[in-house]
């Protein structure tokens, strides 16, 4: 969560519109209500079970015939205390609305994540990704193919991830996104990227030998220099080959790779 963001999670957590959601909000939204809620639930129940503890410790006074007045519930009865079980009622009442309420609100904060929303499918980039023993290949809407997922920063990036040979799972930490990468299926995760710098694409799935080393460079971009970047690339040409050979843009960064990629290109696609 960024500057600012406490603001945007309660205008999230309150419903306001005109709130630009992604799923990375969604996720931190979700995980500040339930850590509040339970950081709440577990002092109040530590508090009460420590308030007790203290109200009938062995002082050594103990009256003995206060223990036999005591009404002691009885097996398949309800309890005839505290106004005949209206409290248990009430609680078990409050209980079952909190948390069918959270489960609903979770439920549909989450489907916002998996059905990308009309808006997003409009403005985003729609990035196929296939995952290979033991590597990422990104092709972008012009054809161009790469190992390098190079994206602008604050555009939705819409991905649609499949397999070549095994089962393995996609993902960005810092974007909070994951999905699995299925040979014969194709899943769908969207995202934005909040900030520009560099990051890494993991294989969330044990998928063999190489499984640990499976990481592809995410470069973010500024939008301007990542249009310069795209621009560049032309319909079907290969940035750099699965099988191992990366290239030297993930060690020369963005700039440098966005004036060094048209000389990249031209030399691979000789090669192919
Ligand atoms: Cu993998």
């Amino acid at each position: 969560m960024g500057p600012g963001g406490l603001s945007h999670e309660i205008a999230y957590v309150l419903g306001q519109s005109g709130v630009s959601r992604t799923p990375a909000d969604v996720f931190e939204t979700v995980y500040l209500v339930f850590l509040i809620l339970g950081t709440l639930v577990g002092l109040v129940v530590i508090a009460y079970m420590l308030s007790k503890a203290w109200r009938y410790r062995d002082d050594g006074e103990r009256d003995e015939t206060e223990d036999k007045k005591v009404v002691r519930p009885m097996l398949g009865h309800l309890p005839t205390g505290s106004g005949g079980g209206k409290k248990l009622f009430v609680s078990f009442g409050i209980s079952a609305v909190i948390v069918l309420s959270l489960i609903v609100w979770t439920y549909s904060a989450l489907l916002f994540v998996d059905d990308t929303p009309d808006e997003v499918r409009e403005e985003a980039i729609e990035i196929d990704v296939v995952g290979e023993q033991f590597a990422w290949q990104y092709t972008y809407p012009n054809g161009h193919t790469t190992t390098t997922l190079r994206i602008p920063e604050g555009q939705p990036i819409r991905l649609n991830v499949t397999s070549s040979d095994v089962w393995h799972a996609y993902g960005i930490n810092e974007f909070r996104v994951k999905t699995d990468a299925i040979p014969g299926q194709t899943t769908t995760a969207w995202f934005t990227a909040d900030q520009t710098g560099e990051f890494e694409a993991v294989c969330y799935e044990l998928c063999g030998s190489g499984h640990s080393a499976m990481r592809g460079d995410v470069v973010v971009m500024e939008q301007g220099e990542f249009q310069e970047w795209y621009a560049n690339t032309t319909d079907g040409s290969t940035e750099e080959s699965i099988d191992g050979s990366t290239g030297t843009d993930a060690e020369t960064g963005p700039e440098a790779s966005a004036t060094a990629d048209p000389a990249t290109d031209t030399t691979t696609e000789a090669d192919s």
